[in-house]
């Protein structure tokens, strides 16, 4: 079934230079940008991004990293997206994730691991409509 799922290209992989790369391997594996944007993300953005983590030690360290810089950030469509992008993505520590996976090719640590995805259909709607409320997203 065809669905959507929201990824970010996060600051660490914008530094990288590895935004192409990326979006490269999304398209490979079927999964087709229908909206797009950069934006430098104040820390207030990133914190509303990240509230289901508010409680986490790491909130405050990973909302400065997400604040830190550029970030991409993208509607991806296709069968299965959800579970597509997360096997495409590796696990969060890039020193666990599979061969092959962006986490293992371009993550620096458990904290700067190169890009988000959403991991359920209610977080995906959630997560696009933080980022693209409005029409502009394609088909
Ligand atoms: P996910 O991105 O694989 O879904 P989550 O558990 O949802 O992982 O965590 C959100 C983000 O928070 C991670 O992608 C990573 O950047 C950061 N993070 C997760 N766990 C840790 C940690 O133990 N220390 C520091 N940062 C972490
Ligand atoms: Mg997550």
């Amino acid at each position: 079934m065809s669905e959507r799922t929201l990824a970010i290209i996060k600051p660490d992989a914008v530094k990288k230079q590895v935004i192409g790369d990326i979006i490269h391997r999304y398209e490979q594996a079927g999964l087709k940008p229908v909206a797009i944007r950069m934006l430098h993300m104040s820390k207030s953005v990133a914190e509303g991004f990240y509230a289901v983590h508010n409680a986490r030690p790491f909130f405050g360290s990973l909302c400065d990293f997400m604040s830190s810089g550029p970030a991409v950030v993208l509607v991806l469509q296709g069968d299965n997206a959800i579970k597509k992008n997360r096997d495409l993505m590796g696990a969060t520590d890039p020193a666990k994730a599979d061969a092959g996976t962006i986490r293992k090719a371009h993550g620096t640590n458990i904290e700067f691991n190169a890009v988000h995805g959403s991991d359920s259909p209610e977080t995906a709607q959630f997560e696009i409509s933080y980022f693209f409320p409005g029409q502009d997203i394609f088909q």
